[in-house]
């Protein structure tokens, strides 16, 4: 039976792929914050699959914690996830980010490295590490340029997964995730915030949704199949390679009101106030939207969920959650 270690496996994509892989017959296990363990809405993804996962509560900024937990575990695949997620602009929050995205990285392969270096490493990369790219689609060779301290910190933990695989002989990769959602999405993120005020919209607790950019352009695809992605990654014939992992389809913040509120019969524009500055981005100009060819050739993967169905199912899970209240 493979064992595979995953970090931040009670977020979106963690449970998910938990999902997956004990679907697969792995045994898995789990790192999540020792602050998560007592809170029941950060532990409600794992609802389902908490009873065949052995969780760790480990402090990953700590080197000698991740040491003795890689030690403990001894993980034929690592899949890590952990990551401050939401791109924030805020100064205060740069020392985290850095911390978060790119030193626990580097503690995962060095201790990998040092005690299982047979161990597959993948490591979820973002689109923001394109940033303000000089192409539309990006693929695996455009030129990184980030626009954000979060899209920095990841293009380092890149920097490291390169080194590990080139100089030490590991199998890590990294996994350039264009965005991708679900109903397990936070609601800092803007479909998340667009579905749960529909919702609330919808049986009259609110009336309007504050939001930033609505020309805003982004490449949405479905969490559940973008972990697929992942797995595949690490069980690659072609070795461990990087990918980009996306749909190649440009949407507005504005389609994704115009679905959201089609479920309820409403039209957005009589619900949305765009007043408030803190929710606008700086340089937004290029269009983050990814080219998958490569791991579709390589690998056969590709989306299959379309972003209209996506919305509908989480506006439905959202309306399902304000009526079991
Ligand atoms: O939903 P978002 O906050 O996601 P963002 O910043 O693209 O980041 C997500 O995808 C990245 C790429 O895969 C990941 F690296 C990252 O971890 C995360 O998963 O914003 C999406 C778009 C932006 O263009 C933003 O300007 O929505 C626009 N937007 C417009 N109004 C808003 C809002 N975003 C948020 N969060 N809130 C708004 O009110």
């Amino acid at each position: 039976m493979k064992r595979a270690l995953v970090t931040g496996i009670n977020g979106q994509d963690g449970s998910y792929l938990a999902e997956l892989l004990l679907s697969k017959g792995y045994e898995v296990h789990g790192v999540i914050r020792r602050s998560s363990i007592e809170n029941s809405t950060k532990m409600s993804n794992l609802k389902d699959s908490i009873a065949r996962i052995k969780l760790y509560t480990c402090s990953l900024d700590n080197h000698l914690a991740v040491y003795k937990l890689i030690a403990a575990v001894q993980p034929d695949e690592c899949y890590h996830l952990a990551a401050s997620s939401f791109v924030n602009y805020s100064f205060e929050d740069e020392v985290s980010i850095i911390a978060t995205n790119f030193t626990i990285t580097h503690y995962i392969l060095s201790s990998i490295k040092e005690l299982c270096p047979q161990c597959k490493v993948y490591f979820a990369g973002s689109s923001e590490m394109f940033g303000n790219a000089d192409r539309v689609p990006q693929n695996e060779d455009t030129k990184f340029n980030p626009r954000s301290i979060y899209g920095i910190a990841k293009l380092s933990s890149y920097h490291v997964v390169k080194n590990y695989r080139e100089h030490h002989g590991l199998y890590a990769c990294t996994g350039f995730t264009y965005n991708h959602e679900s109903p397990r999405r936070s609601h800092a993120f803007v479909t998340r915030k667009i579905t749960s005020g529909v919702a609330q919209i919808a049986i009259g607790l609110t009336h309007k949704i504050e939001l930033g950019n609505l020309d805003a352009i982004r490449d949405w695809g479905y969490a559940p199949e973008y972990v697929e992605a992942m797995w595949l990654m690490l069980n690659n014939p072609h070795g461990p390679h990087d990918y980009v992992i996306a749909t190649g389809i440009p949407h507005s913040v504005k389609d994704v009101l115009t679905f959201a509120f089609a479920i309820v019969g409403l039209d957005y524009q009589n619900y949305i106030d765009t007043q408030n500055n803190k929710f606008f981005r700086p340089s937004e100009q290029v269009p983050l939207i990814g080219d998958p060819s490569n791991i579709y050739q390589d690998l056969g993967w590709h989306n299959i969920v379309k972003l209209e169905h996506i919305i509908e199912e989480m506006v439905n899970n959202d309306l399902n959650l304000l009526k079991s209240i």
